[in-house]
């Protein structure tokens, strides 16, 4: 097969990876995805670094057996520790979640003053800071965990008042640090976006790594003459889970938009 029509890989810790495929879907149509998540070893936040890269690897290697021509590493912890790590030994463009935000941030900045909110394993990695201060040392960098943010949502409860409060009392130490651009830098916090905008204040703009990560790669499908024709947008999407079928179909048709997507349980490690 021409490696055109092959599919693009994405990986994640869950479902919160489906947050990037909603916009690949919407502005790559031609492309076929081929997703995996680790749902039954979820989340990857408080898990420490070289467990995260074990796990990384095994998605990784997992997706290379499918024959893909581009990984998109869509779980921002997963990028933090394990991107370079795996790009360096593949043969084919790996994408990461991490880049895409910080270029994002330092092209919405006016002030030189960017937030980054995500997980422990995220915020401890410093990859966020060190991207952004590669390309524009004197930027000021405020990073916060926001450990309790993606259970909000995974418990559906991210509409509630409970998670208004959770939102509000985190934040609050960013609120004094003047700054104008925030990077959502995890997957589940575009869900959150309303709460996080009205605590921030409409003066500051949100940056989704996601869907910046999109741009991205939909440029380098360009670069490397690899982009899919309408003409040969062939076989379904796949969706691979180490957890419940079941339960990922449920969270996919809705948040997706579509109906009976083809989901397969697998297993990873040995499990
Ligand atoms: N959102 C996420 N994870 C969940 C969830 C959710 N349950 C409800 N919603 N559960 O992540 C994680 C654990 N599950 C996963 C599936 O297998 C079993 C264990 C964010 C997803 C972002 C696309 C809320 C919810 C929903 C539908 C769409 C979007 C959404 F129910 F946030
Ligand atoms: N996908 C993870 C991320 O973007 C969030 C969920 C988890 O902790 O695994 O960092």
């Amino acid at each position: 097969m021409l490696t055109n029509q092959e599919a693009i890989g994405f990986i994640d810790s869950g479902v919160g990876g489906l947050t990037v495929v909603k916009e690949a879907l919407k502005q790559l149509p031609n492309e076929r995805i081929i997703y995996l998540g680790d749902t039954a070893r979820c989340p990857y936040g408080p898990r420490p670094a070289e467990q995260v890269v074990q796990f990384t690897w095994e998605m990784t290697n997992f997706l290379l057996e499918k024959k893909i021509k581009m990984l998109v590493i869509a779980c921002n912890t997963a990028t933090a520790v394990a991107l370079d790590d795996i790009r360096a030994h593949l043969e084919i463009p790996v994408v990461g979640v991490i880049l895409p935000g910080s270029r994002a941030a330092l092209k919405m900045t006016k002030n030189n003053r960017i937030g980054v909110i995500g997980t422990d394993g995220t915020i401890k990695s410093g990859a966020y800071s060190a991207a952004i201060k590669k390309k524009a040392p004197n930027t000021s960098i405020t990073s916060l965990a926001c450990p309790k943010f993606a259970p909000i949502v995974e418990s559906n409860e991210f509409h509630s008042s409970v998670a208004k409060k959770v939102v509000s009392e985190t934040l609050q130490p960013l609120l004094l640090k003047q700054l104008d651009t925030l990077i959502l830098g995890c997957t589940h916090y575009p869900l959150l976006r309303p709460l996080i905008q009205n605590v921030m204040g409409s003066n500051v703009t949100l940056i989704d790594s996601g869907a910046e990560t999109v741009g991205e790669v939909s440029m380098l499908l360009d670069y490397f003459d690899i982009a899919n024709t309408p003409q040969n947008k062939s076989a379904v999407n796949e969706f691979y889970t180490t957890g419940s079928p079941k339960m990922f179909q449920t969270i996919a048709d809705e948040w997706l938009d579509i109906e009976d997507i083809n989901v397969q349980h697998i297993r990873l490690g040995g499990q």
